[in-house]
């Protein structure tokens, strides 16, 4: 069994832009993962295939962000219970709540945990991540912890009011 313990998948090349945030989310707290494009349209036989392998593989939190008729992130649910976590792809014609849509309206036994549209959903899917793995892990909850404080102390009390 290897040391990644975090998927990071997503429907096709174009989604990259939003999931890296994932990824460079994960390298800050030094969490392994591994980025696949997997396609609940395109690449149904790896979709299974990614499913069908991930907990012996050892995933313990599997991100999957797509766009549109965004079935990856339910699809894997239905076919592993590692958590997944669903990002939803801002879309050219819809905005993205075509994808969000798509991805939170799930049957009742086969939960995602849905983020929110784009890239702000991408990084709060790593952070999601960070704390499931943070719950067994005590030096990457440390980790998680001061990266909360540092942002936290990073907003200023007042606004800057020139301009
Ligand atoms: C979805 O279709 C992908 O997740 C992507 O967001 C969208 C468009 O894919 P491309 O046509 O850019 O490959 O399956």
């Amino acid at each position: 069994m290897s040391g990644i313990r975090v998927g990071i998948i997503m429907g096709s090349q174009s989604d990259w832009p939003t999931m890296q945030e994932a990824a460079e989310i994960l390298d800050e707290l030094q969490v392994e993962h591994e980025v696949r494009i997997v396609s609940a349209h395109r690449t149904p036989d790896r979709l299974w295939e990614y499913g069908k392998t991930a907990v012996e593989r050892g995933l313990q939190v599997i991100i999957a962000g797509a766009g549109g008729a965004a079935h990856l992130p339910g699809m894997m649910a239905s076919k592993t219970r590692v958590p997944v976590i669903g990002v939803p792809v801002q879309t050219r014609a819809l905005n993205g709540v075509d994808s969000l849509y798509s991805i939170l309206q799930m049957p009742r036994g086969f939960p995602v945990a849905t983020m929110a549209i784009g890239a702000a959903g991408a990084r709060n899917a790593g952070l999601m991540a960070a704390g499931i793995l943070a719950l067994q892990d005590a030096a990457l909850a440390d980790r998680l912890d001061a990266w909360r404080a540092a942002l936290s102390a990073s907003i200023p009390e007042t606004p800057a009011r020139d301009g």
